[in-house]
């Protein structure tokens, strides 16, 4: 069976797509933001469920997908250790095998291109990334790239796997899709039959023009391709909010309750508390009871009791729709009152929510299981 090759033409990426066969379970390696409908539509049509969404590094020529995918199709995403995506859900180090399925990958350390380059191996096939390309190689002059690095990955990792182990590159300028272990050994014109010092003359003189979206690619593709400063999640910054003193992240909530500028107040039920966890010496004042989910008839007199004159409140829900309402109301009781954005299901890395399902985030806060 080989792996589903996909083609975007605007940057010669290729992404591939594997599964097994009996559980559909399937991953995607090197997914393009521009082509997320179409990875999408892949997966819906041939009945796949995406539990990853592997880097083979941090690109240069294109924002990658894979935040995104997390949130739409609940992979988990995993990158190189050393490619500072720190984002990703699984950090790789050499040799570490990762499954979908009964199906194995298993992730090669094969630093050149850049210093955390990643290439990995399932059945007989490589995923070479941007470490080896047919009849060429990535370049290495950005990035912590090291030609010296790389002609280590290209002859002593890479060229000792099996010579009929297919080749699948992360990209390819001349519209070329596949080629072997074995061939590239033989026939590349950048290493074959080429010592170190020819290697790196080659590299040298290469002179390319950097990647034309190189200032917004790699800062991206170091969040996932998510625009993690742009989350307001994120922003230790109080953001403007119509009838309250704002909104703001669960971060900036703690820093102040660590300060002592503020009060942290769950207005959850009891019951969520105790099924999805609680914050440590945190007041509880129920916006709505259980059962019925009905107005706490005693919520004023319980949050004026458990603010303290002269500080702030910050109110926290389950996902920041109760604590709005709560912060409305605080504020009409004259406390200056502050909501958590998305509450305790917020994810601090702005990857939206999975429910319970996918573990709860908790926004950054300390919390505790009952
Ligand atoms: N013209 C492309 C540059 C492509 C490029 O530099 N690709 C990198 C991979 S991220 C590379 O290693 N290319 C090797 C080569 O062109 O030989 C762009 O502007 O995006
Ligand atoms: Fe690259």
């Amino acid at each position: 069976m080989n792996p589903i090759q996909l083609f975007d033409p605007v940057s010669s990426t290729y992404t591939y797509v594997l599964f097994d066969t009996t559980t559909r379970d399937a991953i995607i390696i090197d997914p393009v933001d521009t082509q997320l409908e179409r990875d999408l539509q892949v997966l819906r049509d041939y009945g796949l469920r995406l539990v990853l969404a592997l880097e083979t590094h941090a690109h240069a020529d294109h924002i990658t997908s894979a935040g995104m995918l997390a949130e739409l199709a609940g992979a988990k995403t995993a990158a190189p250790v050393d490619c500072g995506i720190s984002t990703a859900a699984v950090q790789l180090k050499d040799g570490d095998t990762l499954s979908f399925g009964a199906e194995k990958i298993r992730a090669l350390h094969t630093p050149g291109h850049t210093a955390g380059s990643m290439c990995f191996v399932w059945r007989n096939h490589v995923f070479t990334g941007d470490t080896l390309l047919i009849n060429g190689c990535g370049r290495t002059d950005f990035q912590s790239g090291s030609a010296a690095a790389l002609y280590h990955s290209l002859t002593q990792v890479l060229f000792k796997l099996p010579d009929a182990t297919t080749v699948w590159p992360g990209h390819d300028y001349q519209g070329k899709t596949q080629s072997t272990i074995g061939a590239e050994k033989a026939g590349n014109p950048r290493v074959a039959g080429k010592t170190l010092e020819e290697f790196v003359a080659i590299m040298d003189a290469l002179h390319l023009p950097p990647p034309k979206r190189i200032d917004e690619a790699v800062p991206a593709n170091l969040h996932g391709g998510l625009r993690h400063d742009a989350h307001p999640a994120n922003s230790l910054q109080v953001q403007p909010a119509p009838g309250y003193a704002g909104d703001i992240s669960g971060a900036l909530a703690w820093r102040w309750v660590l300060s002592g500028e503020a009060v942290l107040v769950d207005v959850r039920t009891d019951a969520e508390r105790a099924w999805v966890g609680f914050v440590p010496d945190t007041p509880a004042v129920a916006w709505k009871q259980w059962p019925g989910m009905v107005s706490n008839p005693d919520f004023d007199a319980e949050l004026l009791a458990a603010v303290p004159p002269g500080k702030k409140v910050v109110l926290l829900c389950r996902s920041g729709v109760r604590s709005i309402a709560a912060a409305k109301r605080a504020t009409e009781l004259g406390l200056k009152a502050y909501n958590i954005l998305e509450g305790f299901e917020g994810d601090p890395d702005g990857n939206a929510h999975r429910g319970h399902k996918g573990g709860w985030r908790h926004n950054g806060l300390p919390w505790r299981q009952s």
